[in-house]
């Protein structure tokens, strides 16, 4: 790796590099697969989120020799056994259409009173060849109808625990201090900042 600062993210959701980018601040500096200039789609074939998460940092390894990391981010709601989870990006078909998604969700959901849900975030970083990971939980609620137009995939019918707003009501500000996707990433500064210390 060029810079010991620099990793390369291995993913094709844009909001995930702009939350992560807020908590990184000027700490480390990422790039994203399409500054890399890499387009590809990174198949998610496995039935857990580490797995995938896995597959996608490995893959990106392998392309480059770079230091990376991927994260795979699952909404598990308790009264459905946990799903969408794992098959939160397709839960209503290979389109991957977040408002088709949460109808699903509305609907499954309908006349079930327990809303209890959360959101899990795996974070697998390849530092030197070795694999590391990281997981960061936001509880809350599912609410039954969508509120607020920020964020994406399901963060308008979310309402993390300790907040009135659905996550979709909150800047990218606000919604850090609950995120499940935050708390993962402190976990791998607090990894990257020993690293670094180390050296
Ligand atoms: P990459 O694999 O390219 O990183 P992706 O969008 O496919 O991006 P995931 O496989 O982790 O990411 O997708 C999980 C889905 O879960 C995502 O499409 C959203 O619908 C949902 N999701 C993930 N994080 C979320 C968040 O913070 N708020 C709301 N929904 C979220």
């Amino acid at each position: 790796m060029s810079n010991a600062n620099t990793l390369i993210f291995a993913t094709n959701n844009q909001n995930k590099v702009n939350e992560i980018r807020l908590v990184l601040g000027n700490m480390f500096n990422i790039i994203t697969l399409k500054e890399a200039g890499i387009d590809i789609d990174i198949p998610e074939p496995h039935n857990t989120l580490e797995a995938n998460a896995t597959e996608k940092a490995t893959t990106i390894f392998k392309l480059t020799g770079s230091n990376c990391f991927s994260e795979d981010t699952g909404l598990e709601v308790e009264a459905l056994n946990g799903e969408p989870g794992v098959k939160s990006a397709r839960y209503a078909g290979e389109g991957r259409n977040f408002n088709d998604n949460i109808d699903k969700l509305l609907n499954n959901l309908q006349a079930i009173e327990n809303r209890k849900a959360r959101f899990r975030t795996v974070i697998s970083l390849i530092a030197e060849g070795k694999e590391f990971m990281f997981e960061g939980i936001c509880n809350g609620n599912i609410i039954n109808q969508e509120k607020g137009s920020n964020g994406f995939g399901y963060d308008p019918v979310f309402v993390p625990d300790g907040s009135e707003k659905t996550f979709a009501e909150m800047s990218m500000e606000e919604k850090s201090v609950f995120s499940h996707r935050k708390k993962a990433m402190l976990k791998l500064i607090d990894f990257l900042q020993v690293q670094k210390t180390n050296h």
